[in-house]
């Protein structure tokens, strides 16, 4: 693979979705094939699973259907685009991957990560993402930004307790491997936000054209 794997991870309303956009934008101006895509998503069939992941429903989900159903999009959304743009060298900027399930359905919802690990080796084989941006927050705040919104998904619906353990997960894991992670500070204004990844830009661009 000669392409550039980019996941954007952090707890609800971090600003991932704002700052992918951004960050692509940077990266086409200097002539970079950029693919954006998105988790749980990313192909017509995985966006199907995406909806049963995220629209509340009386009947509560199984934890362990939950963490199938992630891995199953991730695996249709591993072949059908993820692979295929690292193949032709292109930056894929991924909002949310992985690190989202150890964070969720690991600290959130309790389930073994040694599980987890064996279904990420499955499905993934030895792809992980090359860099990962953790925007970080108070959890309070991100709710905050995302019930502004408007309707919550399933997800958004648990409490602060919740949160706070997929908050400290992407904190520990970002801290466990800092080669591979960097920790954005995503509760300034988004401004300030957008100064720290522009000082990212450089070796970004530098690992981009290899
Ligand atoms: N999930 C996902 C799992 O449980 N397991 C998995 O393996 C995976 C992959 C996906 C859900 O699925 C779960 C986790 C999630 O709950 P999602 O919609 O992709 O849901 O994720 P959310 O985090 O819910 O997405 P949000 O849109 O809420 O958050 P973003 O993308 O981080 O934030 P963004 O950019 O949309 O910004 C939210 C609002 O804040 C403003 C923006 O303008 C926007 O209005 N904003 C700021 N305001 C002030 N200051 C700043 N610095 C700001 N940055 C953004």
């Amino acid at each position: 693979m000669t392409g550039l794997f980019i996941t954007l991870e952090g707890p609800e309303g971090a600003g991932k979705s704002t700052n992918r956009e951004y960050l692509a934008e940077r990266l086409r101006a200097a002539g970079i094939e950029v693919l954006l895509t998105r988790e749980p998503g990313g192909t017509p069939l995985a966006e199907r699973i995406r909806e049963v992941l995220l629209t509340p429903v009386e009947e509560v989900m199984n934890a362990d259907t939950e963490l199938l159903l992630v891995f199953a999009a991730r695996a249709q959304h591993l072949a059908t685009v993820i692979r295929p743009a690292l193949e032709r060298g292109a930056v894929v900027l991924c909002d949310r991957f992985t690190d989202s399930t150890y964070a969720y359905q690991g600290a959130g919802r309790g389930l073994s990560l040694a599980r987890i690990a064996a279904l990420e080796d499955f499905v993934q084989g030895e792809l992980r993402p090359d860099l990962t941006l953790v925007f970080d927050l108070p959890v309070d705040v991100g709710l905050a930004r995302a019930s502004a919104r408007g309707r919550l998904d399933r997800f958004e619906q648990e409490g602060q307790v919740f949160f706070q353990k997929v908050r400290e997960a992407f904190l520990a894991r970002a801290a466990a491997a800092p080669q591979r992670y960097v920790l954005v500070d995503a509760a300034q204004p988004l401004a300030q936000v957008q100064q720290s990844l522009d000082a990212l830009l450089p070796q970004l661009l530098e690992r981009a054209r290899g």
